[in-house]
């Protein structure tokens, strides 16, 4: 029989171990978050207990303590007497209601702070004193009330009509039922605290979802289209450009569930085209992280685009703009063992570009030359392994784990991704694909791509012709 239609009746036939796994992969199970810093705020509008002024709302109302006659009678209400703008909350007796002696009473209110990073309350206030004095504490709780700490003790003895900021950090008390209260107490006293533009502002946590994403688990790459496969499921694919192979026996985090396969590249470089990001905005940020088991070879670029790009030269590493030039750190102990990158590209400015080895932040200098920050912008097209502009940087060592932000990470955020691990895919044991020219009756014939148990081509001409 002709070696020809051997190969195409039995192309691609692979053994596998046991049941054969099939990943699906489900794309990002979890929506992107908002990264931007949110409020919770009140600042009087009218007379209600109800009102909420800032980008998220509080988790209920103003709830008195002490009395319970509502926001336009006692001690504690909403009025528009020396406020900011409209009303504000106020806490004493009001002039020409006879002067009177409370202890504890005013009002508290819930916030949902559940997740948040960081939190800030603040609020402005002011004091009119008619008859005697008045001390107002301010509390916070992140247990919804049961237990409380004082922030700060007001004694109003004298007026004073400027409007007085206040700030606290409440970071350690971010809760789902964080609440804020203020309590009065006074004897004999025609007097008022007002306080105005309250507002808690807070970093929610957010979980960055990669634009793109590349974990080099193919079985093989020869230069085709698409064969490197996004995994982010926004179908970036790319393809190799120079000397990259899928390989996975020594990978960065070890184990069914690690980092598998890699990248393998010997003067290697990929390509991903049509990358939807911002590519002329000063200040607009992208980050690349990855994980290089890097060879030592000097002059050679992990990242690049057209001309902006990460690379390891002269014993530094870090960000060259293609004028001779490199902004970084020393790259001493990099070479021959596998390290986490985070790089982060500012278009119009490398002294605003972050690295980030291990999860740890460099602090990054000139050591070569000046950037041209013309340029220092991002494009559409990356080369994993080396520069849009030449070939003669492609890299050498192993890549894995590639993902592309189109915005700057937060190094808890750099952390997060470089513990994450994902079940390696189902491997076989021997994989024959017949891709060879010619078979004769030699051993090894057919070439197994796996453990090497390469084949022998048997040829029994009398059975075939006769089945015909
Ligand atoms: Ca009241
Ligand atoms: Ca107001
Ligand atoms: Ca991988």
């Amino acid at each position: 029989m002709s070696s020809h239609l051997f190969h195409s009746l039995f192309k691609k036939i692979t053994t596998y171990v046991g049941i054969l796994v099939i990943l699906f992969w489900t794309g990002s199970v979890s929506s992107q978050t908002s990264c931007s810093v949110q409020s919770v705020a009140d600042d009087f509008t009218t007379n209600s207990y109800s009102q909420n002024s800032g980008s998220v709302n509080w988790s209920g109302n103003w709830t008195e303590i002490g009395e319970s006659d509502g926001v336009n009678s006692g001690v504690a209400r909403v009025n528009n007497s020396l406020c900011s703008d409209g009303s504000c909350l106020r806490l004493g007796i009001t002039s020409g209601s006879g002067a009177g002696t409370y202890n504890n009473v005013g009002v508290y209110r819930q916030v949902d702070l559940h997740g948040a990073s960081s939190a800030t309350l603040s609020f402005v206030y002011r004091s009119g004193v008619n008859i005697g004095d008045q001390t107002v504490v301010l509390s916070i709780s992140n247990d919804g009330g049961a237990s409380w700490t004082s922030l700060r003790s007001y004694y109003i003895g004298s007026t004073d009509t400027s409007a007085n900021s206040q700030s606290f950090d409440i970071s350690s008390y971010v809760a789902d039922n964080t609440q804020i209260r203020f309590l009065a107490s006074a004897n004999n006293a025609e007097i008022g605290m007002y306080i105005d533009d309250i507002s808690i502002s807070y970093q929610p946590t957010c979980s960055a979802t990669p634009i793109a994403e590349y974990r080099f688990e193919e079985t093989n790459w020869d230069g085709t289209a698409n064969e490197v496969l996004d995994y982010s499921g926004n179908n970036y694919h790319g393809r190799v450009t120079n000397g990259s192979t899928p390989k996975s026996s020594f990978p960065a985090l070890t184990g069914p569930l690690g980092t598998c396969g890699y990248a393998s590249q010997t003067s290697g470089s990929i390509e991903i085209q049509g990358l939807p990001l911002d590519t002329t905005t000063d200040g607009v940020k992208t980050t690349i992280t990855f994980w290089m088991n890097w060879d030592g070879t000097s002059s050679i670029m992990p990242i690049g685009w057209s001309y902006h790009d990460l690379f390891l030269v002269r014993g530094g590493i870090g960000f060259n703009t293609g004028n001779a030039d490199l902004y970084g750190v020393s790259s001493a102990g990099l070479a021959n063992g596998w390290h986490h990158i985070a790089v982060e590209f500012t278009n119009g400015s490398v002294s605003q570009n972050r690295i980030h080895i291990d999860g740890v932040e460099q602090v990054l200098s000139q050591r070569t030359g000046s950037p041209n920050n013309d340029n220092t912008y991002v494009n559409s097209t990356l080369r994993i392994g080396g520069w849009i502009n030449s070939r003669s940087y492609d890299f050498y060592g192993l890549i894995d784990e590639v993902r592309i932000y189109d915005r700057e990470l937060s190094t808890a955020q750099i952390e997060t991704i470089m513990s994450e691990r994902h079940p390696c895919p189902a491997k076989p044991i021997a994989e024959y694909r017949f891709d060879e020219l010619l078979y004769n009756d030699l051993d090894n014939t057919v070439q197994e791509h796996v453990g090497g148990l390469n084949g022998q081509a048997g040829f029994r001409r009398c059975c075939y012709w006769q089945s015909v």
